[in-house]
């Protein structure tokens, strides 16, 4: 393995210049506005803030799916909400999520708006609020939320992990890299087993992990959909054409 630099780590870590890489711009150590900008509002039941990125886009299946099935209070606006150019810091964006990342939602439906963030926290209002993909029996709303939050808690090894150091970082550090893309493949491991022997992820029913699940994880199947899905070579992690087909 290569040493990547003669870094010594300080005692005290203090903000004293850009961290370098893609998102350099937008990445700071504070949270809060940087500005006023107020968010525009629909005639929708529900605002939407978000972003075509795999956690936009799994909020975005669930209200397309939940329209399909014929909830007109599923009705939303899409905004869209740049976070290249640091609009999740404005004063409106920062009120509907004080974490400042897409996607965030606002229920209006009722006398008093109703902000939700957290893209899992979103499926799972969306569920209870229409009844729709969460199983109700005890047995399998455990096993829909054990793989919703296993979603949650496995995403950030894929993006801020493996793919920040692989595609974003301002130096490629095997050890990153190496470290990332074991866990990576590890989690499709995970997902291949769990296919091999049940219909969908949490069972015989389509749910929101499901929905949470596929935007994250089609891009490493799908060939060359991805940057990533050369490097971690989903068939090598053991990705059968049935589980591949359903993800
Ligand atoms: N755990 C959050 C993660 C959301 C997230 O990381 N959003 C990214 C885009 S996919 C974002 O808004 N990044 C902007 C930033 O970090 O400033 C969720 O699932 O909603």
């Amino acid at each position: 393995m290569t040493s990547s630099s003669e870094y010594i780590p300080p005692n005290v870590w203090t903000w004293n210049k850009p961290s370098g890489g893609r998102f350099a711009n937008i990445n700071r150590p504070i949270a809060g506005p940087t500005h006023d900008q107020e968010l525009p509002v629909g005639r929708h039941p529900l605002q939407l803030y978000s972003l075509g990125t795999p956690n936009g886009v799994k909020v975005t299946v669930m209200l397309e799916e939940l329209l399909a099935l014929g909830h007109s209070g599923a009705e939303y606006d899409a905004w869209l909400i740049k976070i290249g150019d640091g609009e999740q810091f404005g004063s409106g964006f920062v009120g509907a999520n004080p974490n400042s990342k897409i996607p965030a939602l606002v229920d209006r439906s009722g006398p008093t708006p109703i902000r939700v963030f957290e893209s899992g926290a979103i499926l799972l209002y969306l569920a209870e609020k229409f009844r729709a993909f969460l199983p109700t029996e005890v047995g399998a709303r455990a096993e829909c939320l054990s793989w919703l939050f296993w979603q949650m808690g496995s995403a950030p090894y894929l993006g801020g992990g493996f793919g920040h150091f692989y595609a974003y970082a301002p130096e490629k550090i095997e050890y990153a890299i190496d470290r990332f893309a074991m866990e990576v493949k590890r989690q499709l491991d995970v997902l291949d087993r769990r296919l091999a022997k049940s219909e969908y992820i949490a069972g015989g029913i389509y749910t929101i992990a499901d929905m949470a699940i596929f935007p994250w994880k089609a891009g490493y199947i799908a060939p060359a959909s991805f940057w990533a899905s050369r490097t971690i070579r989903t068939s090598s992690a053991g990705l059968t054409p049935c589980s591949s087909a359903r993800l």
